[in-house]
């Protein structure tokens, strides 16, 4: 089984620190995105969708997006840390705050991220490399999607210091980067005070240390 990662690319990082957290070991190779070797063979083959990351299985199965990665890694794997959650309720609880994170927040961002910035220029779309143009309205929309989730998330972590659970899952992973792009972009971090500490404290984690700086 091997993991292709870009170690300075968001998602990955959000890969690797799901595997700091759970102890879970994989065999991890580097594709260079900047470079486009995720456009070569036997890559481009492998994965379609043209993104890192991906896991392919020793029978050559190939799993792509970083949420399916780490699910299937947490049920195969025998770690006691159970991200994903333990039992049937916080398994729906985590699903559930993934998804408001991902749709409200991280996807929007991640977007308007691609919309904005020069060196996404020709990149738009994830995984092609076409002449769209970039459309900062796009960028403004994800800000105000953010904004509301901001508020919402400021107020439930009022006396929270996990976002579900009251342990670290994977939805503090997902709301980190969540929030990391919402700085990129623009955002004012710091008027979502109660957000903005939980974000703080989870970056002071040796499991949230990263190994390549650029996110
Ligand atoms: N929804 C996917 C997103 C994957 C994705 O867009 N990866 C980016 C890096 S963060 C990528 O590989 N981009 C390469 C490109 O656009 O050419 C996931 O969560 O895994």
């Amino acid at each position: 089984m091997k993991l292709y990662q870009f170690d300075a690319a968001p998602s990955s990082k959000r890969v690797e620190k799901f595997l700091k957290e759970t102890n879970i070991q994989v065999e991890t190779v580097q594709l260079n995105i900047m470079e486009g070797e995720h456009f070569k063979e036997p890559f481009k083959t492998m994965n379609p969708f043209n993104c890192i990351p991906f896991l392919e299985l020793d029978d050559g199965t190939v799993i792509s997006e970083t949420l399916a990665i780490c699910n299937y890694l947490e049920q195969i794997s025998n770690s006691e840390i159970k991200l994903f959650g333990e039992n049937t309720k916080e398994k729906a609880l985590i699903e559930m705050w993934n998804r408001r994170l991902e749709n409200d927040g991280y996807l929007p961002l991640f977007h308007g991220a691609r919309n904005k910035f020069e060196m996404f220029k020709g990149a738009v779309i994830p995984g092609t490399r076409t002449d769209f143009q970039q459309n900062i309205a796009v960028t403004n929309w994800a800000i105000e999607s953010a904004k509301t989730l901001l508020t919402r998330l400021d107020a439930h972590l009022q006396s929270l210091e996990f976002l579900v659970c009251n342990k670290l899952t994977v939805a503090d992973i997902t709301g980190f980067h969540t929030l990391r792009t919402a700085d990129r972009v623009g955002i004012d971090l710091k008027r979502y005070k109660c957000a903005f500490s939980w974000f703080c404290k989870l970056e002071q984690r040796p499991g949230f240390q990263e190994s390549a700086q650029l996110s």
